[in-house]
């Protein structure tokens, strides 16, 4: 079963090459990359190369081991990219403030400020 939106998101186009990222990390079906608008000194947002999922509800039900590969990508780019403790966000729904119907992770890190969320 997917719950994908019939628009591709900024996200599918980025996984198609359609469009620029700076990508940090990719294995077969998750790719990690630069946020456009970064909240901290390490700013990454890690998502599945399918467009089957809108949020982490619908992977972990349909997809669990997709859910893990994608957590252990977040830590391999924290790792990589600074001292391996990182701040997962996955945003869910709109009033949450999700606004890419693409389930995604914000890789946070890098000394975060007292309350910093994506
Ligand atoms: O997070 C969506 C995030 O996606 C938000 O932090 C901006 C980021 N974004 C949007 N477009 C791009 C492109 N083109 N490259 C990189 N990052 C992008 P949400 O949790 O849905 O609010």
């Amino acid at each position: 079963m997917t719950d994908s939106p019939a628009e591709p998101t900024v996200f599918e186009r980025i996984v198609a090459r359609e469009i620029p990222a700076r990508i940090v990390a990719e294995t077969d079906r998750v790719i990690a990359f630069h946020d456009i608008a970064p909240k901290a000194p390490v700013h990454v947002i890690v998502t599945t190369k399918t467009a089957d999922y809108r949020d982490i509800v619908g992977l972990a039900a349909g997809d669990p081991a997709l859910l893990a590969e994608l957590v252990a990508v977040a830590q391999g780019v924290a790792a990589e990219l600074g001292d391996g403790e990182f701040r997962l966000v996955f945003n869910t729904g709109a009033s949450a403030g999700q606004t890419v119907f693409h389930v995604h992770a914000h890789v946070l890190a890098g000394g975060l400020e007292e309350g910093t969320l994506a």
